[in-house]
């Protein structure tokens, strides 16, 4: 937790056939061996994940990759998860071999890395083995892992294609002026973590001292009594969407109120689409499905939110016999039309690639998707009220 979040490190994804060196290349951009390198094709099975310091970039996590031309059951197993890593990647680095060329593979991929809008640089491997000088364009260059010519090149092109990539989000900070105060309710029950906040109550606290602002942090008993003591009012208050009832009742209907998962449901672009989906949760119909989806894969409490409050709220909301779902972590079903509603938690274990993703995903089949704060703030009654500060 001393670390800078992987969801907010630039993903930058290695990728190409098998042999190209994809893995020695990410040794050498990198400086240790992570991965390991052979001449037997199909060495890397799995997508292999460092999290790092890469100047001139700063924090990334560096990911090597099967190749994109595995055979056979298993190689078709790690040909799709290389694929999922694209849907997180924030720059790609295509690694084709000089002395091969690029291949129909290789044009297939770069067609992929189009569509879906995805910075990339080609990286032609092996520099030392070809004889005859390879010319490459400005989305190309030309490297060695072996000799590590051109290494640092490739560094500055993809620090420069993450920069073009980067426009400052802010959690909350936008909304915030200079010496503006900000009260946090952070409810510590038996599901929170031993010893620490969690992340987005982290994050949110770092974003207000980053405009300038003050936080208070208080658990949802001690709002009242904060409240009263504080000479002013808060610019905001944000509460943990659990604690929604009581917070929304003792805070004065002249402080703007949200939550955490709301604040993060716009920093992932998740909003707008969340608050469409509100009709459709209300017209939720008997035995129709529910996909509840979680990026993180915690242990499971008794009374869990994901699988347990939720579909109990849902269900009395609707007073319908709703059919649900689950799935966390890394996986997200390919085929969602069996599902009327995607529920899916605020991500904050998940990059806003893969946010991003899975929102495009859903919506592209029809499948309407809500943030769990959005759906808890429009259950209780007050969605209007916590997304007024928006504007
Ligand atoms: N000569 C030379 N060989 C390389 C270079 N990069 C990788 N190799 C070799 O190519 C083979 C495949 O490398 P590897 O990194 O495992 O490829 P991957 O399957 O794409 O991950 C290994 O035998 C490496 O030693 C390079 O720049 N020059
Ligand atoms: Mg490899």
């Amino acid at each position: 937790m001393n670390e800078t979040p992987t969801s907010i490190r630039t993903h930058i994804g290695f990728f190409g056939r098998r042999n190209a060196g994809k893995s020695s290349l990410v040794n050498a951009v990198t400086g240790q061996n992570l991965s390991i390198v052979s001449e037997v094709k199909g060495t890397t099975t799995d997508p292999v994940n460092k999290a790092m310091e890469l100047l001139p970039l700063g924090p990334v996590v560096v990911i090597d990759t099967p190749g994109i031309d595995d055979q056979g059951d298993l190689g078709e197993q790690r040909v799709f998860k290389a694929k999922q890593i694209l849907n997180k990647t924030d720059v790609a680095v295509l690694v084709v071999d000089a002395v091969e060329g690029k291949t129909a593979e290789d044009e297939d991929l770069i067609a992929v890395f189009r569509r879906k809008q995805t910075p990339f640089i080609v990286a032609y491997n092996k520099a030392d083995l070809t004889d005859s000088p390879i010319t490459v364009d400005e989305t190309e260059v030309l490297v060695s892992a072996l000799t590590g010519q051109g290494v640092n090149a490739l560094k500055e092109r993809i620090a420069a294609l993450a920069c073009t990539q980067e426009t400052k989000l802010q959690i909350v900070g936008d909304l915030l002026q200079s010496g503006d105060l900000v009260v946090l309710v952070t409810p510590i029950d038996k599901a929170a973590p031993k010893g620490r906040l969690i992340l987005p109550q982290q994050q949110t606290i770092r974003d207000i001292l980053e405009a300038d602002a003050a936080a208070i942090v208080v658990k949802e008993h001690g709002l009242r009594d904060a409240l009263a003591h504080l000479g002013k009012n808060p610019r905001l208050v944000i509460t943990d969407s659990q604690a929604f009832a009581q917070v929304s009742a003792d805070t004065p209907r002249s402080i703007p109120l949200t939550s955490f998962s709301i604040l993060f449901a716009r920093l992932n672009g998740f909003l707008s689409a969340s608050l469409e989906a509100v009709k459709t949760l209300d017209s939720l119909e008997d035995g129709c499905e529910v996909l509840i989806a979680e990026g993180c894969t915690h242990h499971r409490q008794c009374d869990d939110i994901g699988t347990v409050k939720i579909p109990r709220w849902v269900r009395n909301h609707v007073n319908k016999d709703v059919k649900f779902s689950f799935t966390c972590g890394r996986d997200f079903p390919l085929d969602l039309s069996r599902y009327r509603l995607v529920i899916h938690c605020g991500g904050c274990m998940l990059n806003r690639r893969e946010m991003r993703h899975r929102q495009e995903c859903s919506l592209a089949q029809g499948v309407p998707i809500i943030n769990y704060g959005v759906l808890i703030a429009h259950i209780q009654g007050i969605l209007e009220r916590c997304v007024e500060v928006f504007g």
